[in-house]
């Protein structure tokens, strides 16, 4: 072969090579088109049948109702079903029953949804301002992430998160028995869901339905009471011990002076130390619930006496459920009322019975004439009921 000849076969194949080359590259840009414009496809498919939610929940329901007093909790979670979202923000308004609920001291816990929030932030965008509404936003520094998110509500967003989480615990103590309502207000106005390369809100559903709470009231703790009296006939302390002095314990409403409940029937005995008389064991104020009252002590022997009497004007004591203490040492019982009617006095019906006792050995130790306890009705019992004589009790 000629070199001219062989040269023409180079040139020829080098063509080929070309050509072959640029079919090739033709194909495979082909196949990426392809590939993406399915790609592209799908997502916008995704993005079709996106469903941002929000949802709250409680321990508290028709079973576990909340009580009085008792702090409890709800949770508010979004649901990002399809995950097309990246979701990197939330502003949330939720309403509650004011007259029922308060808000914890810690009225709103940020939740798990986003990862990276700093807590601080976010509570910086806590708004409690308002009873009965309370509104949180998500979100803080994340000045890195590209495209920037989109502010919700004038709030800057920060780490993005898809799927479902919980975005925030609410914290309540309930106020009053009932039915509370806790709502959010799922308006874009208000409650609002941002996520990256989205100019409004993506939550598709508004309609979140109202959480109803059943509050109990908080059970009544049984008030019990403790206190010491001074009885004057008997303050010193003797070497025998003085008898216990029976006595009735009667509450009485503090605006009516009306009888509450049925008296009690007490016993007190003489502290060895303070040579006070006090009750012996808590009275336990079965069917008195707690709150304000007066109180009368009736003990034998004794004219009548308002314990809640303060320099001669009733100042009702409150009773907490549960020990209550009040400082009563400083009320005086007074002897000579031997005989209790309704004269309430110490009267000549009185120095009658002492006078009957006097000195008898069949009623020493049980007579209601023995004003100091010391289980005889002497001259000291006489010198009692003469130093009170027409006195009268309260
Ligand atoms: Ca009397
Ligand atoms: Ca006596």
């Amino acid at each position: 072969m000629k070199i001219t000849e062989r040269l023409g076969l180079l040139k020829l194949a080098k063509r080929n090579w070309t050509m072959l080359l640029v079919v090739g590259i033709l194909l495979i840009s082909l196949v990426a088109t392809v590939f993406l414009v399915q790609r592209q496809q799908q997502m916008r498919g995704k993005a079709a049948g996106a469903s941002v939610t929000l949802a709250m929940s409680s321990a508290v329901n028709s079973t576990n109702h909340a009580m009085v007093g008792t702090p409890f909790t709800v949770n508010v979670s979004i649901g990002n079903q399809t995950d097309a979202y990246e979701i990197s923000a939330a502003n949330v308004v939720v309403t509650y029953d004011s007259n029922l609920l308060d808000l914890g001291t810690n009225p709103v816990a940020l939740g798990s949804f986003f990862p990276f929030p700093s807590g601080t932030e976010m509570l910086n965008k806590v708004d409690t301002a308002t009873a009965g509404r309370v509104s949180f936003a998500l979100g803080a520094a994340c000045p890195t992430v590209i495209p920037a998110p989109t502010p919700v509500n004038g709030q800057t967003p920060c780490s993005t998160n898809r799927g479902s989480g919980i975005l925030a615990t609410l914290n309540f103590v309930p106020k009053a028995a009932g039915t509370a309502n806790v709502a959010i207000i799922a308006d874009s106005g208000n409650t609002a869901i941002a996520a990256v390369g989205q100019t409004a809100t993506v939550l598709t559903s508004t309609a979140v339905s109202p959480l109803s709470l059943p509050i109990d009231p908080a059970p009544v703790t049984t008030p019990t009471l403790s206190f010491s009296v001074t009885v004057q006939e008997a303050i010193t302390i003797p070497t025998t011990p003085r008898g216990t002095m029976a006595a009735n314990l009667t509450l009485l409403n503090p605006t009516t002076g009306a009888v509450v409940g049925s008296p009690f029937s007490i016993t007190m005995s003489q502290n060895r130390t303070s040579g006070l008389y006090e009750t012996t064991s808590p009275v336990v104020l079965t069917g008195i619930t707690p709150g304000s009252y007066r109180v009368m002590l009736d003990g034998v022997g004794h004219l009548k006496k308002e314990l809640t009497k303060v320099n001669g004007v009733s100042t009702p004591v409150n009773l907490v459920g549960g020990s209550n203490t009040p400082d009563w040492k400083a009320q005086q019982l007074f002897g000579g009322d031997a005989i209790k009617d309704t004269a309430n006095t110490v009267n000549a019906l009185d120095f009658g019975k002492l006078a009957g006792d006097f000195l008898n050995s069949a009623t020493q130790g049980t007579s209601t004439a023995d004003f100091n306890f010391d289980g005889r009705v002497d001259a000291l019992d006489f010198g009692a009921l003469a130093g009170n004589f027409l006195k009268a009790g309260d």
